[in-house]
């Protein structure tokens, strides 16, 4: 993704953003990843938009921009300013949750609306320490 080169020349930006219905852990995703930090509690005041990560792949600096809702996914009204010049983006589900799961289609068809079908997808089943309350299945989840 040569467009992602910055100015400077001293390495790439990258635009992710992070999809999917409140609570299933978004924030916490993000803040694990970028700070390694874990918060029992639903973070709803953080206002950043999103975390940074600096990261060296094949040699190259990568600056990783992880975009995170301030809880408007609740609306389904992210605003075209969330997904601008998105690189990719990950739909996070709750495993123990299966409303959550059923709605993964939607932010895809979202996302889509939003950015076209060349962008780069993933999904991610949240919350699989909570095994015992498990209502997502991995059998499912791949058909
Ligand atoms: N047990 C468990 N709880 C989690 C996990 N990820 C997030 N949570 C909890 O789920 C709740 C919602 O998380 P949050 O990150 O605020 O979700 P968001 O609304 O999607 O951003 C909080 O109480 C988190 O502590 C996880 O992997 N395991
Ligand atoms: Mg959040």
């Amino acid at each position: 993704m040569a467009s992602s080169i910055n100015s400077t020349g001293n390495g790439y930006n990258f635009k992710v953003v992070l999809l999917g219905e409140g609570c299933v852990g978004k924030t916490s995703v993000a803040l694990r990843y970028v700070e390694n930090k874990f918060n029992d509690r639903h973070i709803s005041t953080l206002q950043a938009s999103f975390l940074n990560k600096k990261l060296t792949v094949h040699g190259k600096k990568v600056n990783l921009a992880i975009w995170d809702t301030a809880g408007q996914e609740k609306f389904h009204a992210l605003g075209p300013i969330y997904y601008r010049m998105s690189n990719g983006a990950i739909i996070v589900y709750d495993v123990t949750d299966y409303d959550t799961f059923l709605r993964v289609i939607n932010w895809v068809t979202e996302l889509r609306k939003m950015l076209g079908s060349g962008i780069c997808l993933a999904i991610a089943g949240n919350k699989v320490d909570l095994e015992k309350d498990r209502r997502v299945y991995i059998e499912e989840v791949e058909e």
